[in-house]
This record gives structure tokens, C-alpha cells and sequence, in this order.
């Protein structure tokens, strides 16, 4: 695996040194300061490039270059957005830049509803309550459609957990889910995010399914011609909230997405936690379905509570049996090595941290702590190391590294 952080720019409170101290050598990145839908211009690209060059280390995949919500409903100038997003396509391939991340994920990118949950040792980890979402819907948006979509036993429950809450705890739940996570190119005020959702209203499961089939058969060609790997991140978390479908939680989307589209360039980015919090996904028998086109590694864990809710464990622990999808994903690397694919070694990032340590007294991005995120590098180098060693006797822990002796 190719060990690498995600790195937000030079505002990022983990600075690249930090990154190289933790010990990765590839940095995953994007311009976030280009607006969604604008071309990334080859200038800025190099620029961005450059700095992490100069920090060392190497720019390995771009999370994400975003879709522009006309291009999700299909309305608009859908159209432009496309043609825009194959230029980004273009400029990045031009620039040596060849794997691409994105979602599908309408209005709302990934959604916790607490992000300082304190764990027993003393750190914090994100969190996601069931409960907190629908009292957020029912009582906070007052969606309309929402009453019918809850349970009598969902609705009691959200509204005394409502009534439980203070003026400010309303308004932490409502910033944690609409104003834009760390990553998430968008964030809402109430008034914004209630006509976002209103947007969907009318596109069902099946019409935004076939506007990713849609949007995909018009960049994958591009993506081809200039070797791309576009790699789409799974749904955080895998099913529907507030109404909106969501279309890349579950098996059967998976499968039906690389059906409609078997092209390699048409990829995954296999996120384990966020897979992993649905407990039908057996996440060794997705890995290995769908093997040859994952083109970058999302791992981390999650711990599942009743009623849905769940929370970030640590890497190693959790519902997310680790030691088994890092032997699965050396196993593909070592196929892919013997096939003679250049794309043989598959770049990695442990996807979260907790708060911990220093991280407790600084500011830092929800999920993207910078201590937090490098126990989980350490621990997980350390498994593949292990692993890796058993399985395979002759192989270097990295073949990048060439310091003798080094093993
Ligand atoms: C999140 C998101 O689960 C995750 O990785 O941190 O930022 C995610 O990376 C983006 O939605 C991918 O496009
Ligand atoms: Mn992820």
C-alpha cells in the first residue's frame, strides 16, 4: 500500500512535515478553493503540486474534484459542469495526476451528528446517532414529508430527545450536520439546506442512480483517453437521510454501477468504515468482487450501536475485521504485480483519527486530526508489515524504499 494523509492546503492546521513525521509518502489533496463546477487550471494544480513537493512528499490522489448538484439532479447548466469537469480531468492527467476520488452523495457529503464523543480513554471520535437525525428532521427542518417516513416508536424518541436538548445543543446538532464537514465542498445555512432538499423531492432512487450512469458515461471516455482512474467513494453513511435517495450504499449498487459501466477507469474507493456500517456489506467479499478497480483505500473503523447509530473505533477494532482486508489487499497487489500492472500498489490513508493527545488542545479538523490519524497510519503499516512478511517472504515492506537493510 501507498501510505499517504490527506492534506487540506497550506490552512491545514496538520502541516506537510507533520505528515511526513507520521510516515507517509503521499499526500491526497484537492483545490478547494476552486468553485464546484469551475475548471482546475493547470497553473493552480502545479502550484498545489509544488508545495507538496517541496513538503517532500508526493501528490498521489485528488480528494475529491466535486459534482456540482445540477449535474446530480440534472438540471441546469448540467451540461457546462460536465464539460468543465473533463477539462479538470484533462489538466490533472497533464500534470502527472491520474487518480480521482468523488461522491454522489446529494446536497449533504458525510454526516455525523456528534463530533466530539468522548471515549472511555479520554479521546474523542465522530459520531452518529439515529435519534439526532430525526429529531433534526422532525423538530429542527420540520420536513414535511418526515412524519410518514419515521415510526411511532422513531418519532416518540426523537421528540423527547428534542425536548432534552438545550438552545445550544439544538444549534451544535444542527452546525454538525449542515455546515459541511471537513472535505464536504458544500455547507447550508436552514433556509439553503431547506431548498436543497426540496430539490429532490422529485428524483427517486432509480432517476439519480441512472444521472451518476449518465454523468459517468460522458467522462469515463475522457478519463480513458488521458488514463484516469476515477474512483468513487461510497456513501457516508450508506443509506438515505432526510428523504434524499442515496445510490452508492450497498452491494447491489455497486454492482449495478460497474455493470452499466465496466470500464476500469470507472473505479472504487473502498471505504471501509463507511461500507462497513452496513452490516449486510461483507467487506472481504466486496474487496475481492470488485478487486481490479479499486484504485485507492479508505481504511478505517466503525463500531454499530442499536438503532443504527454508530461510531469511529479505532483502526484495529471495531466491526471492520482489518487484519482480513489488509491480506486481502496485499493478495491483490501481489496479482497485480505479477500481471505487470503499473497501478500494482494501491495508495492508502487511514480515513479519520481520533482527538487525542495534543489533538485534544488544538484546533483541528473534525476526523482529521493530525495524532489521531497517525496511530492509525502506525498501526495499520504495522499490519501490512507483519502481514506482508508472512505472505510473502521476498517482498520489501515498500518497494519505493531501497535503504539496505532496511527490513
Ligand atoms: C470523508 C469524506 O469518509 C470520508 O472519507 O472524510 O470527506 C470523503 O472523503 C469524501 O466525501 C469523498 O468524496
Ligand atoms: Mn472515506
Amino acid at each position: 500500500m501507498l501510505e499517504s494523509f490527506r492534506w487540506y492546503g497550506i490552512k491545514d492546521p496538520v502541516s506537510l512535515s507533520d505528515i511526513r513525521q507520521a510516515g507517509a509518502s503521499g499526500v491526497v489533496s484537492a483545490l478547494h478553493e476552486v468553485a464546484n463546477g469551475q475548471v482546475w487550471e493547470k497553473s493552480d494544480i502545479l502550484r498545489h503540486q509544488k508545495t507538496i513537493r517541496e513538503g517532500g512528499l508526493d501528490w498521489v490522489v485528488v480528494e475529491s474534484v466535486p459534482i456540482h448538484e445540477d449535474i446530480k439532479q440534472r438540471k441546469g447548466l448540467y451540461k457546462t459542469y460536465i464539460e468543465n469537469y473533463k477539462k479538470t480531468l484533462q489538466n490533472l492527467a497533464y500534470c502527472g495526476i491520474k487518480k480521482v476520488c468523488y461522491n454522489f452523495m446529494p446536497v449533504l457529503d458525510w454526516t455525523r451528528t456528534h463530533l466530539y464523543y468522548p471515549l472511555p480513554d479520554g479521546s474523542t471520535a465522530l459520531y452518529f446517532n439515529s435519534t439526532a437525525i430525526a429529531a433534526f428532521d422532525l423538530f429542527i427542518v420540520k420536513r414535511k414529508a418526515a412524519e410518514k417516513e419515521y415510526t411511532n416508536g422513531q418519532f416518540q424518541k426523537a421528540k423527547e430527545y428534542y425536548e432534552s436538548l438545550s438552545t445550544k445543543e439544538k444549534l451544535s446538532l444542527t452546525e454538525s450536520i449542515i455546515a459541511g464537514l471537513p472535505g464536504a465542498e458544500e455547507g447550508y445555512s436552514m433556509d439553503q439546506f431547506k431548498v436543497q432538499l426540496s430539490h429532490y423531492q422529485n428524483i427517486s432512487k432509480a432517476q439519480l442512480q441512472e444521472h451518476l450512469i449518465l454523468f459517468l458515461e460522458s467522462i469515463i471516455p475522457t478519463a480513458e483517453d488521458c488514463g484516469i482512474q476515477m474512483c468513487i467513494h461510497p456513501d457516508d453513511p450508506p443509506f438515505s437521510l432526510f428523504g434524499i435517495p442515496r445510490v452508492v450504499s450497498s452491494a447491489e449498487d455497486l454492482e449495478q454501477l460497474f455493470s452499466a459501466i465496466p470500464s476500469r477507469s470507472n473505479g472504487l474507493t473502498f471505504c471501509t468504515g463507511s461500507l462497513g456500517v452496513l452490516p449486510d456489506n461483507h467487506l472481504v467479499h466486496l474487496f475481492e468482487t470488485h478487486a481490479d478497480r479499486i484504485h485507492f483505500l479508505h481504511l478505517r473503523s466503525t463500531k454499530r450501536k442499536a438503532n443504527g447509530d454508530f461510531f469511529e473505533a479505532n483502526h484495529l477494532e471495531g466491526d471492520v475485521d482489518m487484519f482480513t482486508i489488509v491480506k486481502a489487499i496485499l493478495t491483490e497487489e501481489e496479482k497485480r504485480k505479477a500481471m505487470g500492472r503499473s497501478d500494482w500498489q494501491i495508495p492508502m490513508r487511514p480515513d479519520h483519527g481520533h482527538q487525542m493527545l495534543d489533538d485534544l488542545n488544538k484546533r483541528t479538523n473534525p476526523g482529521y486530526s493530525a495524532i489521531g490519524r497517525l496511530r492509525g497510519l502506525a498501526e495499520l503499516r504495522g499490519l501490512s508489515l507483519g502481514l506482508s512478511k508472512t505472505l510473502y517472504k521476498n517482498r520489501r515492506y515498500n518497494e519505493q524504499d531501497s535503504v539496505d537493510g532496511f527490513l
